[in-house]
């Protein structure tokens, strides 16, 4: 039996990751850049274990169905092959989140799982070689692998896409993000379904790959000049064209509810009354805010106004994944 167990934290896309080049490799057709996080993470162990006759994957200690589980063994899969070994494996993942709020991320989970495959087998990985590891599983998780800013330079290949740390000096550290909890009684549509969709049906998808690159180079900028507007203003002007995107896909769509507009007003008026904060959003209607730590508890006060305490998170800069004895 081998086993091993690691505990990787979930990032946020300031510039966004947004459609695959190759759906196999898991390559993007654009760089993208994140902030990991301190307030959820994943603990992942695995067991290649012999007299297992298939993989198993139980998440917070529910046994998953064959669809939970296909995506698993579809990364163990890669592992068997580029390690040569037969064995099935049981993976227990537990997903630390401060409520049941919909926040579980494939970014700490893959990354996670990619950690504890290594850890397992002692692959030992160089940082480069996990992160490139963890894209096969999410993309994102890729950008897990580093704590703080982490840049995922996309890249043409399987060796030459993967992320890297962003040299910050601890700037990150002086930084928080609020995220609010949205309700919503849209079904989903997976990052992953949704990309692919505006990928290949969405007549705005051009103009997104045609802004990325120079908003990745601002973003970079910002974080070495320590400069917070201009980050925020790049973030907030990113996520909103990716959005963008998926009103032009065929179906459209949209992961917004009229909540998350009004999260997004609320946060423009916070700017306008003197508080510099700004928005991202995911493939989901919840908003996180960026926000300087400094301005956090003047923040939470405006917000109070207008929304209950408990659809507020807040999370700082984290660190990169970790190998848990
Ligand atoms: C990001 N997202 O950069 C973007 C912004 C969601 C919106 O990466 O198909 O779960 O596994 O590579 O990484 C979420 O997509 O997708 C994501 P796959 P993933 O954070």
């Amino acid at each position: 039996m081998y086993v091993g167990k690691a505990r990787a934290y979930t990032n946020i896309a300031l510039i966004k990751y947004w459609g695959k080049k190759d759906e196999r490799l898991i390559l993007p057709m654009n760089s993208s850049l994140s902030l990991t996080l301190d307030a959820f993470y994943t603990e992942t162990s695995v067991y290649f274990d012999k007299s297992l006759t298939e993989d198993l994957f139980v998440l917070d200690g529910k046994k998953q169905d064959s669809k939970q589980t296909a995506k698993i063994s579809k990364f163990l899969d890669l592992i068997r092959q580029q390690q040569n070994l037969s064995l099935f494996a049981r993976v227990d993942s537990q997903n630390f989140v401060p409520t049941a709020a919909g926040l579980a991320s494939s970014a700490s989970g893959l990354a996670a799982l990619a950690g504890a495959c290594s850890e397992a087998l002692d692959l030992q990985l160089t940082e480069t070689e996990l992160s490139r590891l963890a894209r096969r599983g999410s993309g994102s998780a890729c950008r897990s692998i580093f704590g703080g800013f982490a840049e995922w330079q996309k890249g043409d290949s399987d060796q030459t896409s993967f992320a890297k740390a962003i040299p910050s000096e601890g700037w990150e550290n002086e930084l928080a993000m609020l995220f609010v909890l949205v309700d919503d009684g849209v079904k989903d549509i997976s990052s992953r379904d949704g990309m692919k969709r505006t990928v290949e049906t969405s007549s705005f998808y051009s103009g997104w790959l045609e802004n990325v690159e120079a908003d990745l180079a601002i973003a970079k900028e910002a974080i070495k000049e320590r400069d917070f507007n201009k980050l925020g203003e790049v973030a907030e002007a990113n996520g909103l064209r990716m959005h963008g995107t998926t009103l032009a896909a065929v179906p459209p769509f949209t992961y917004w509810s009229p909540e998350s507009l009004n999260v997004m007003q609320l946060v423009r008026s916070a700017r306008q009354a003197g508080l510099p904060c700004y928005f991202t959003m995911d493939a989901g209607p919840n908003v996180k805010i960026l926000v300087e730590k400094k301005n956090l508890t003047a923040l939470k006060n405006f917000l109070a106004e207008y929304l209950p305490e408990q659809k507020l998170i807040t999370a700082f800069a984290g660190p990169g994944i970790e190998a848990i004895p």
